[in-house]
């Protein structure tokens, strides 16, 4: 069972099946349980491809991924999809209510748990002045939400599951800043290992510690000081 999340890199490789070229090359790093990384670099740095090697939508061609001490294959897809809050950087909701959609995947849900996940994720006050509420419908069949409506509804649909390790690509950049730092605070008493893609380095200096990536390598990582002085790319990207 996953019950502290820590999440280990070790020497992890990655191409997509159908490319020869790695997108991830050569990673190490490890996160300790209730640690918070953020994951900054450039538009195809290979952020989200990192990502979507710990929840196993693909496995890496070289090396190896550990949370809570053991290799990803030793959990059910089911067990390991159950402890991490994945959040994808284009989120999709299916065509159902607000509620369907909050409490997917977590039957017995109540409707408290489906409004504190709302509230915490900052949308509850947006679903509050849609025409039907929690039971409006959604997806391609229902009302049209903004992008960022989508990502908060899919935030909350992470946030039910109380996971262990939440993974959120990119989740908040249609968020203006007070809204941002309401929703983090928010995540912050979710007791959870926090790892985070964004381009903000207000938001990356929440985080206990940065990772920088570029053309699938990790340049640096270590708090926003250690990196300031050691990383030439990250000052250019503070001073940008
Ligand atoms: P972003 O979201 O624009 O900030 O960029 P990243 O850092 O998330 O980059 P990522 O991981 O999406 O892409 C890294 C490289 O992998 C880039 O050259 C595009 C390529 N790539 C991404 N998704 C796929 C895919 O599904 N298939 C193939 N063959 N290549 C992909
Ligand atoms: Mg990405």
């Amino acid at each position: 069972h996953i019950t502290k999340g820590s999440v280990v890199f070790d020497n992890v490789s990655f191409a997509y099946p159908e490319s020869e070229e790695d997108v991830v090359k050569d990673i190490n790093f490890q996160v300790a349980p209730g640690e918070k990384l953020a994951v900054i670099g450039s538009t195809g740095a290979g952020k989200t491809s990192l990502f979507q090697l710990i929840p196993r939508l693909y496995d890496p061609t070289k090396g190896k991924v550990s949370v809570d001490g053991s290799p990803l294959s030793d959990y059910s897809l089911d067990e390991l999809r159950g402890s991490i809050g994945y959040v994808p950087q284009s989120p999709l909701l299916f065509t159902g209510s607000v509620t369907d959609n909050i409490a997917w995947g977590k039957d017995q849900a109540t409707t408290e748990e489906i409004m504190q996940a709302a509230k915490d994720a900052q949308i509850h006050d947006t679903i509050m002045q849609l025409d039907d509420q929690y039971e409006t419908r959604v997806g391609q069949k229902g009302v049209n939400l903004s992008g960022g409506q989508k990502q908060r509804i899919s935030i909350a649909r992470a946030l039910i599951r109380k996971p262990k390790i939440l993974m959120l690509d990119d989740s908040t950049s249609a968020l203006d800043l007070a809204t941002e730092s309401r929703l983090l605070d928010a995540i912050d008493t979710y007791q959870c290992t926090m790892l985070i893609i964004t381009q903000k380095i207000t938001t990356a200096m929440r985080a206990d510690r940065i990772l920088l990536m570029d053309e699938g390598k990790l340049l640096a990582i270590g708090t926003h000081t250690e990196l300031l002085a050691s990383s030439a790319l990250y000052r250019k990207i503070v001073e940008s």
